[in-house]
């Protein structure tokens, strides 16, 4: 009767030391960064510390949306990269976990605020100006100007050469709007959006898709991420950036790791490993060109400067708020999506 019993405690035990010593041999990460630099930092971390990446790309919006629907059973240990408005939403509904890296003072201010402002389950990794792409032929073509501010994207003259990203699943059009009611008041803001709709070619699912869009003739504004016009042109394509000379905001691109994660340890092992310097530069060797969190890192001259970019405080707090962004975003559906061009 005993050794009966034994039998299925033993099987229990043993399949327990099993899928302990499968855990942490791989780490599930969703990626809200370019490709390039997606593929280049599972490829590296794999090769450099014996943990195997399985990495799925996601736009800020859509990870966020996963990791809510996962939330009773992850399936994800690490979200890495894309806007941090996202990033404090996903820690205020809990479904991030609090990590306090000792390598927090080695971080930039605004790294560091952003891990404090969601009780350390979020950091810093990058940021970056919001601004306008443009394709330099087009625009020579069509005899338009530049666009150099805000204002000057209402013109008639614009009128179906403009792309952004649609808010509801881009962390870069959230990052539009928010940045528009903090420069403008909410109602005027949202006058300004239902002009600028009028001029609107196509809402895009991903925010770099627009910049994209703009470097290959297929529109000739963007509304964008500036630092992802040289990696653009880099390749090859007629597209330059400005940033609004009446004022922009900026991404902090973050970094969490999900409550519930079943590889934790190679998730920290992870973490720590994406805010070194030598791990940093692999975003601008894939041609990315945000500034890294951390003040080592060294910064490529194409990153843009941000001491000649007329940057706004940007209340990361509020606008990090789940109930913020559904508002804002309910609002912008309602009072400008469903508007004929
Ligand atoms: O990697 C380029 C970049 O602009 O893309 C990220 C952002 O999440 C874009 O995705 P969505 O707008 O679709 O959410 C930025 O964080 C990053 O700088």
């Amino acid at each position: 009767m005993k050794s009966f019993q034994r039998v299925p405690l033993l099987a229990a035990v043993s399949l327990a030391v099993l899928s302990a010593q499968a855990q942490n041999k791989e780490v599930n990460i969703i990626c809200s960064a370019q490709a390039a630099w997606c593929s280049m930092i599972a490829v590296t971390f794999e090769k450099s510390q014996g943990i195997k990446v399985n990495m799925t790309a996601k736009g800020s919006g859509e990870a966020i949306a996963q990791l809510a629907a996962e939330k009773a059973n992850p399936k994800t240990d690490l979200w890495f990269g894309g806007t941090g408005d996202p990033h404090l939403q996903a820690a205020e509904q809990n479904l991030s976990l609090e990590y306090k890296s000792p390598t927090l003072s080695q971080l930039h201010p605004w790294a560091q605020q952003q891990a404090e402002q969601s009780g350390f389950k979020t950091v810093g990794i990058y940021s970056g100006p919001l601004g306008f792409g443009y394709n330099t032929e087009l625009l020579a073509k069509k005899k338009l100007a530049i666009p150099k501010t805000w204002a000057d994207l209402l013109k008639p003259e614009y009128k179906g050469e403009i792309q952004s990203a649609n808010p509801a699943s881009s962390g870069t059009a959230y990052t539009m709007i928010a940045t528009l009611v903090q420069l403008m008041g909410e109602d005027k803001a949202f006058e300004y959006l239902k002009g600028l709709h009028k001029n609107i070619s196509t809402y895009t699912r991903s925010g770099t898709g627009p910049i994209k869009a703009a470097a290959r003739g297929e529109t000739v504004v963007s509304i964008s991420f500036v630092h992802d016009g040289p990696g653009e042109k880099a390749q090859g394509f007629p597209i330059e950036t400005i940033t609004p000379a009446d004022g922009t905001g900026a991404e902090i691109g973050s970094m969490s790791i999900v409550r519930g994660s079943r590889n934790l340890d190679a998730a920290k092992k992870f973490y720590e490993w994406a805010l070194t310097p030598s791990a940093q530069a692999l975003g601008a060797a894939t041609l990315q060109f945000q500034l890294p969190s951390n003040k080592e890192t060294k910064v490529d001259p194409r990153v843009p400067d941000f001491r000649k970019i007329k940057l706004m405080a940007y209340d990361y707090a509020k606008y990090g708020q789940t109930a913020e962004r559904k508002r804002l975003i309910q609002r912008w559906e309602k009072e400008v999506n469903s508007l004929p061009h």
